[in-house]
């Protein structure tokens, strides 16, 4: 007698239902493994079952199994009752259908390409507060992109001369600084007087330049108290934004954050920082589209999305079918790549172009995504500008102005002094 009843997850005469939420992903079995053997391990342990037949297992719960209902030799589409979750959680759902299965010994690799989420299941979520309307509602422009730029050194730097170089940075041109990543409230550098500092400085900025200016102050923190405490300090001091590592700080403080985000009608910007680990294995892990997917669903306003032609692995196939996933009202199936996916009320968030970006990239950079509505984040780009971080900031105004007036950037230099000398310095290189 088998005590196995893994293909009973498989049934590709199941017509999925309209409220359904559907995984897709790419398997490959280990040696001696047949396909039918793998996804039914897939959508049994993803969902209600074990690696063994059940004396506890009910008529009414084996209703509720998820379902293979169509695959190929690598790809696999599962459907999952939304019963299997508790409504309106992240977690909750990662731990169903990203869990286990990545570990099972019959499986060699998994990766989770995308999710289609059913209405029902949005229904428990409010996506961005602002997302893309923040170009107009925040900073009140017509068109992007919004200007954003990290004081680098990444860490290190006091308060103080922190808040000075985002004084230069603010009064050259850009509209946001942002924290870096693993900058959160370390000694040199404490978080409550980082604020503080930054929020007298944007006050001085805009009162001289007459334009709106924000931050992107990091809000990462070891507990959810302090997140919460951290969200509240930058928002007493009047600033819309803030910023969160999504991946390190996890859904539950995700979530958080975009709750809270709402009580104070407050925008996230959002930093992927170690979705590598789990994105960039083609064959294994979590895509990047679906992590943005996730973003957009909670309530996350920006989110890093790549630059083609700057420092971090991009491809330009994938940052473009990002863009459109976390942009567009509804996106159609691409095969082997994403389902289709239906946003009803959910609002299109912010794209953010980030890593080794400067002056001579922008040119390639807007073509690229075919839009100036999106964020550009420019760190070394700006304080690395021979001049400093003030001629570095109006370099990018001036590379933008050139951009959206389909000016030569070298011709535009001729007459603009801080672009001259940014091009001098690195021309058009695409870092590594
Ligand atoms: C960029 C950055 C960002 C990365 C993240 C950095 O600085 O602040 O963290 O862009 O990458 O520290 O590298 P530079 P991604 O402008 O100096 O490169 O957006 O791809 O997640
Ligand atoms: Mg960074």
């Amino acid at each position: 007698m088998s005590f196995e009843w893994y293909t009973e997850f498989v049934d590709t005469t199941y017509v999925p239902k309209k409220s359904d939420l559907i995984a897709y992903y790419y398997f490959e079995p280990i040696r001696g493994m047949n396909i039918k053997e793998v996804i039914g391990r897939i959508a049994s342990e993803s969902s209600i079952g074990t690696w063994t037949t059940l004396s506890t297992l009910t008529k009414k719960i084996y209703s509720i199994r998820a379902r293979a209902f169509w695959y190929t030799k690598n790809f696999v589409k599962i459907a999952y009752p939304l019963i299997l979750w508790e409504e309106g959680s992240i977690p909750g759902l990662l731990s169903g259908i990203a869990g286990n299965i990545f570990g099972m010994k019959a499986v060699k690799s998994l990766r989770l390409l995308d999710v289609r989420f059913p209405k029902e299941f949005l229904k428990h979520f409010h996506g961005p507060n602002y997302g893309l309307t923040a170009i107009k509602k925040i900073f009140r422009k017509k068109e992007g992109p919004i200007i954003s730029t990290v004081p680098k050194p990444k860490i290190g730097m006091t308060s103080e001369q922190h808040a000075k170089v985002a004084y230069e940075a603010w009064s050259g041109g850009v509209d946001c600084v942002k924290d870096d990543e693993n900058l959160t409230n370390q000694k040199f550098n404490r978080f409550e007087n980082r604020v503080k500092l930054l929020a007298k400085m944007r006050d001085k900025v805009e009162k001289e330049t007459g334009e709106i200016k924000d931050a992107y102050i990091n809000v990462t923190a070891p507990n959810l108290k302090e997140l919460e405490k951290r969200i509240k300090t930058v928002y007493e001091h009047g600033f819309k934004y803030f910023m969160l590592d999504l991946v390190v700080s996890g859904f539950t403080a995700v979530q958080t954050a975009c709750d809270l985000a709402r009580d104070y009608d407050m925008a996230i910007h959002g930093h992927r920082a170690m979705h590598a680990s789990f994105t960039r294995n083609k064959k294994h892990g979590i895509t990047m589209l679906f992590l943005a997917k996730l973003a957009r669903l909670s309530g996350v306003d920006n989110i890093h999305i790549g630059t083609v032609v700057g420092k971090l692995e991009s491809p330009k196939k994938d940052v473009l079918t990002i863009k459109e996933t976390i942009t567009e009202k509804f996106v159609k199936e691409v095969s082997g790549i994403r389902l289709g996916q239906e946003w009803g009320r959910i609002k299109p968030m912010l794209p953010i172009a980030s890593g080794g970006l400067h002056p001579g990239l922008l040119p390639a950079l807007f073509s690229i995504y075919g839009t100036f509505d999106i964020g550009i984040q420019i760190g070394g780009g700006i304080h690395g500008h021979p001049r400093g971080t003030h001629a570095g900031a109006k370099a990018v105004v001036q590379a933008i102005e050139a951009c959206k007036e389909g000016i030569n950037l070298k011709e535009h230099a001729k007459e603009h002094k801080e672009l001259k000398e940014a091009l001098d310095k690195w021309g058009f290189v695409k870092p590594k």
